[in-house]
């Protein structure tokens, strides 16, 4: 070796000590990694997982190339929780406010702990939000400008760059937001927004549902303004050249994705791509609708395949394949009608969107929190696996730490445990315990889950999802009574007491490590 390139290499090193990597070679080994974050999405709802109405070949490619877990977690059983418990490593029910937020809510992130892209960024990752954000935006207690800048946001909790939906397809406003300002804004058009009365003179639902595309329930609402023939949760009025049109929403987030990678290619860097499929209200893009044979709901499933297939085409052409890793899950489980009449009960068929698991979303049933979860990365993964090691998404924080060598402070991700050899397929050791929430909160345990007594009505009916909640404690044996119909509290009190000690016991200690 020649003086020239010693001193280069030496250089490089030095840098790469700099940004604090521990060596020039340990950098070029660090997997991208993209999350692949379904919203709504049943344990049943991909023919991986049992669906046999429709296929969704590229979600089956990674299983068949990656670890397709059977007992994996999300955090809770609807989407602010399930994601802020991803993204800080900290059960949600830690924190006040952490239920699904309203549409002008406040940054719910905390900024006093590292964040997952936080970690990330230390590691020497670029980091990036792409689609469903749903966790805030702006200082609590002051009311949002959406033609100002949008601070505190992503970019203030980790993110180097943000493209979000700021809440929910059903909410307003319906724009897109690219870093600190709504995508696309004239500046002549401002954008109001209240969930308090209706502003400007928009058609409502409620008002004019001659004007729209898509029926809502009554029992619902969603009847406030109509934003591309469909009315939401709110109110806005102005921002027209800014709103998107539901069809379009997945390519754009999908290029805007493929975007990044290319601009990232050669460093490593992190994709939190947040789909809005299959959450209300479908409208997928006219190449799916009618597809499916099961109506929006289906079509919605088979874009959220198609994304899928797009993104890891993309790695493809890049020639990034072989050291991306792709999480795939699913922030809480399935619901038919959650506002619009759009057919998915009525042709669902003989289809179990949860698979063989009782509840759905909102649910302290299985259904409501165990979702699809599937790790591919080629150059990590050798052998591919199906996995039945107990996991939640909580967990992704500590083991990616593992993953980048990234020491976890105190405070830092209290809730998330070390999984990475669980998550590579090398390991099936269950999680010691897991914590998931429907409405009560559960302890899972080996083949035991323990649902906390409550009263709330046992089945939501405007949804017509059994909740799982009962006056009494729940003991179930998940692995062999997987459908959660036999009721062991009686019978094995000893056990259900012990596991209502422990999940006490956690929750008082403000932290599971
Ligand atoms: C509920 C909405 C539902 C959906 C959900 C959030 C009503 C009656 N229902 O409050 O339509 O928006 O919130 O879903 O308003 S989640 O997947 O983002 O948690
Ligand atoms: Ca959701």
């Amino acid at each position: 070796m020649n003086m020239k390139k010693i001193r280069m290499l030496t250089l490089a090193a030095g840098l790469c000590t700099l940004a604090g990597f521990p060596s020039a070679l340990h950098a070029q080994q660090r997997p991208n990694i993209i999350f692949i974050y379904a919203d709504d999405l049943g344990y049943g709802d991909v023919s991986c997982y049992g669906m046999k109405r429709i296929q969704t070949p590229n979600i089956d490619r990674l299983a068949r190339q990656g670890v397709r877990f059977t007992n994996g977690y999300a955090t809770s059983a609807t989407c602010t929780p399930s994601r802020y418990g991803i993204l800080t490593g900290r059960y949600p029910w830690r924190q006040q406010n952490t239920g699904i937020a309203p549409g002008d809510a406040a940054l719910i992130i905390p900024r006093d702990h590292k964040t997952l892209p936080g970690m990330l960024q230390d590691a020497g990752y670029q980091t990036a939000v792409i689609g469903k954000w749903h966790l805030g935006i702006g200082e609590p207690g002051t009311t949002i400008d959406w033609n100002a800048d949008l601070k505190p946001g992503p970019l203030e909790v980790g993110f180097n760059y943000a493209y979000i939906m700021p809440a929910t397809l059903d909410r307003v406003p319906c724009v897109f937001v690219e870093n600190h300002r709504v995508a696309g804004l004239d500046p002549a058009d401002p954008i109001t927004v209240s969930y308090k009365h209706k502003v400007g003179n928009d058609p409502t639902g409620k008002e004019n549902p001659e004007k729209l595309r898509m029926r809502t329930d009554p029992r619902q609402g969603h009847d406030q303004t109509i934003v591309d023939s469909i009315s939401r949760i709110g109110w806005m009025s102005g921002g027209n050249s800014a709103r998107w049109k539901d069809e379009n929403i997945a390519g754009i987030i999908t290029q805007k994705a493929i975007d990044f990678m290319g601009k990232n290619k050669s460093q490593p860097f992190f994709i939190y791509f947040a789909s809005g499929d299959i959450h209300v209200p479908r409208y997928p893009n006219s190449q799916f609708r009618g597809k499916s044979g099961m109506g929006l709901r289906g079509d919605a499933i088979l874009q959220l395949d198609w994304t899928v297939g797009q993104l890891t085409h993309a790695l493809d052409s890049l020639g990034l394949t072989k050291n991306t890793m792709i999480i795939f899950s699913s922030d809480n489980g399935p619901v038919l009608n959650d506002g619009y009449l759009d057919q998915a009960a009525e042709l669902v068929g003989s289809h179990k969107p949860g698979g063989p698991l009782r509840g759905g979303k909102y649910s302290s049933f299985e259904a409501g929190a165990r979702v699809p979860l599937i790790v591919k990365w080629p150059a990590g993964i050798a052998k591919p696996a199906v996995s039945d090691a107990l996991i939640g998404q909580v967990d992704f924080f500590a083991s990616l730490a593992k993953l980048t060598g990234q020491p976890l402070a105190d405070g830092d991700a209290p809730d998330s445990f070390d999984m990475l050899q669980q998550l590579l397929g090398k390991s099936r050791q269950d999680r010691p315990y897991l914590i998931t929430q429907g409405g009560p909160l559960s302890i899972i345990e080996g083949d035991y889950k323990y649902i906390t007594p409550s009263k709330g009505a046992r089945v939501a009916a405007d949804v017509n999802i059994e909740l799982g909640n009962d006056p009494g404690p729940q003991l179930y044996n998940i692995r062999k009574d997987v459908f959660e119909k036999n009721n062991l509290a009686e019978k094995d009190a000893a056990r259900a007491n012990a596991m209502a000690e422990k999940l006490k016991a956690v929750k008082a200690a403000g932290s599971s490590r």
